[in-house]
């Protein structure tokens, strides 16, 4: 049993996306270390009032009509041979951090998210009063539950409105809206609209993550409902909401609105909200900034972590081939698949070495790390490996270990200027991603 490797850093009870992991959570902190910061204050202009600035995160453009590596403004500077990263400790004293996001607003703030139902601020230092607390709503007693992912409105500046993922105390998966109180710094509880909820047959496998797409549509994963090999035949029935990416327009119908482009929305038997499918638990998923390519890190069963790739100018439907395949490779092992029939991961590795559940990242974007500019990073939660994933001009993915650093990372972050963070689960600990060379 695979699990034994955990305990090689004692995370008995961590496998947070992992596929069999039940053991309940580790207590959580007993109080909250304030540690002086390097993080960039927020900038001076940032009043809530203060007229909008333009932000890094760019409007959506033309559609592209292929699937070319990367359009001309995409430039790839990340080199391998050359750069690897290190882990720069900012703040510490998150419990159970699950998430981190930047509200887009120009306030410069990061909202991590911890696990039991709490969203802390992040500006500058962080900030002692949660932006919110839900705890009463959510079941976190799995390893897997909790309040997983939040993500904001693209006009959160001017109706403030963000939304979160969590599971309730029914185990089950709910997404809800709220806004922002008249303190910035504060949201309205009462404010909460639910707009989904889903039956979850097991505590795992519940994804968790929100990403509003450069579309303006949300992007809601979730994993095959648990249990293992997809016991409950959700990653292939396209009837279910689970082992699903959704796409939803949150602008328009009660409680949503299905996007007019959603690729099944006339199609008997499939839910109009899928966008793409054949995933096992997608724990995290990010948007290409400036490409407007998704990339969707999926956990596997037993043997291989991966991680599938969208461009930008795909029309959905991509069926990701769970439970027929893990990774590159037929499932079960041994099995025959048609594996043409499905769309192969671009990245894996397999477990072997202590990796068991990956938490994927982003395309680094930002200024301060410029050697690190076009790479996709991703970790793995067990062990703490970090890699890149890059793409020559011929079009190739290069899949390269950077760092081992012991660390289980639930997540990674991306702030308003596109630098990149990492969240340490049991220790509580928000990370900066440094470049370093090799
Ligand atoms: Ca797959």
């Amino acid at each position: 049993m695979r699990l034994s490797t955990l305990a090689l850093f004692m995370l008995t009870t961590l496998a947070l996306a992992a596929c069999s992991g039940s053991a309940p959570a580790n207590p959580p902190p007993t109080a909250v270390v304030l540690q002086p910061t390097t993080l960039p204050p927020p900038p001076p202009t940032a009043s809530p009032t203060a007229p909008v600035p333009p932000t890094a995160i760019p409007t959506p453009t033309a559609t592209p009509t292929s699937t070319a590596p990367a359009r001309a403004s995409a430039v790839t500077l990340f080199d391998p041979a050359k750069t690897t990263i290190r882990l720069e400790r900012t703040i510490g004293g998150f419990r159970l951090p699950t998430d981190a996001k930047n509200a887009g607003d120009g306030s410069g703030r990061l909202f991590v998210v911890e696990k039991a139902g709490v969203v802390r601020v992040v500006r500058g230092e962080l900030l002692a009063q949660p932006f919110l607390d839900i705890t009463p709503l959510v079941g976190s007693s799995g390893s897997e539950q909790g309040l997983l992912g939040i993500a904001f409105h693209s006009q959160f500046k001017s109706n403030g409105q963000f939304y979160v993922n969590y599971t309730d105390r029914g185990g089950n998966t709910v997404i809800a809206r709220y806004k922002v109180s008249s303190d910035p710094n504060r949201a309205d509880p009462n404010s909460a609209a639910v707009l989904l909820s889903v039956k979850q047959p097991a505590a795992n496998h519940n994804g968790g993550n929100l990403v509003f797409g450069p579309d303006g549509y949300l992007y809601i994963g979730l994993g095959d409902g648990g249990g293992a090999g997809d016991r409950y035949g959700n990653s292939q029935n396209p009837g279910s909401l689970l082992a699903k990416l959704l796409r939803i327009d949150v602008d328009s119908g009660t409680p949503y609105g299905i996007p007019k482009d959603n690729p099944f929305i006339a199609q008997a038997g499939y839910r109009p909200e899928i966008w793409a499918w054949g995933l096992r638990n997608p724990w995290r998923y990010s948007f290409d900034r400036v490409s407007g390519d998704l990339y969707i890190a999926d956990v596997g069963q037993d043997t291989y972590e991966e991680v599938n790739f969208q461009p930008a100018s795909s029309k959905g439907g991509e069926n990701y081939g769970w439970n027929k395949l893990e990774g590159k490779h037929c499932y079960p092992p041994g099995a025959s698949c048609s594996a043409s029939a499905f769309v192969a991961p671009v990245a894996e590795y397999a477990h072997g070495r202590g990796d068991c559940s990956i938490t994927g990242g982003y395309v680094y974007r930002g200024k301060a790390q410029a050697p690190l500019t076009g790479a996709y990073l991703f970790a793995d939660y067990c062990t703490g490996r970090f890699w890149a994933l890059s793409r020559a001009g011929s079009g190739a993915w290069a899949q390269t270990e950077l760092i081992d650093s012991g660390v289980p990372i639930s997540s990674f972050g991306e702030d308003e200027q596109g630098e990149l963070y990492a969240l340490g689960f049991s220790n509580g600990a928000l990370y900066r991603i440094v470049a370093a060379a090799r």
